[in-house]
């Protein structure tokens, strides 16, 4: 018949004229993350710190004390990984709330 291939039909994931193998690249790529960070200062009190992990991060009061102390300590800490917009989002409530209490509490995100 005139629809027979006079050639073998190319696989998607092998190429029969180089003999090249490939794979077959998924056309849903996952989107980039953002790491939110908490930037220690020498003013902004713990417990306010401890309650903005807590109300905006949904962290447990274990939880929020420990990265608090970790930013404390060690300057920084990553407090999440969120998608682009939530990411920036989350920076906004956290410097917004900051602001709106006289604090000078620094976040910020960054790519992973
Ligand atoms: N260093 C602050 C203090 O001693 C506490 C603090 C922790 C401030 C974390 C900011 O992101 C921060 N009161």
């Amino acid at each position: 018949m005139s629809n027979t291939p006079i050639e073998p039909t190319m696989a998607s994931d092998d190429d029969f004229e180089t003999g090249t193998l490939t794979k077959a690249k998924p056309k849903t790529a996952k989107p980039p993350l953002y790491k939110v960070l908490l930037i220690n200062d020498d003013y902004t009190p713990m417990e306010f710190v401890v309650h903005i992990l807590e109300r905006f991060f949904g962290l447990n009061s274990t939880a929020a004390e420990g990265i608090m102390l970790t930013v404390h300590t060690k300057g920084l800490a990553v407090v999440g990984v969120y998608a682009h917009d939530i990411a920036e989002t989350k920076v906004t409530q956290v410097m917004d709330y900051a602001q709106r209490n006289q604090h000078p509490l620094q976040c910020t995100m960054e790519k992973e």
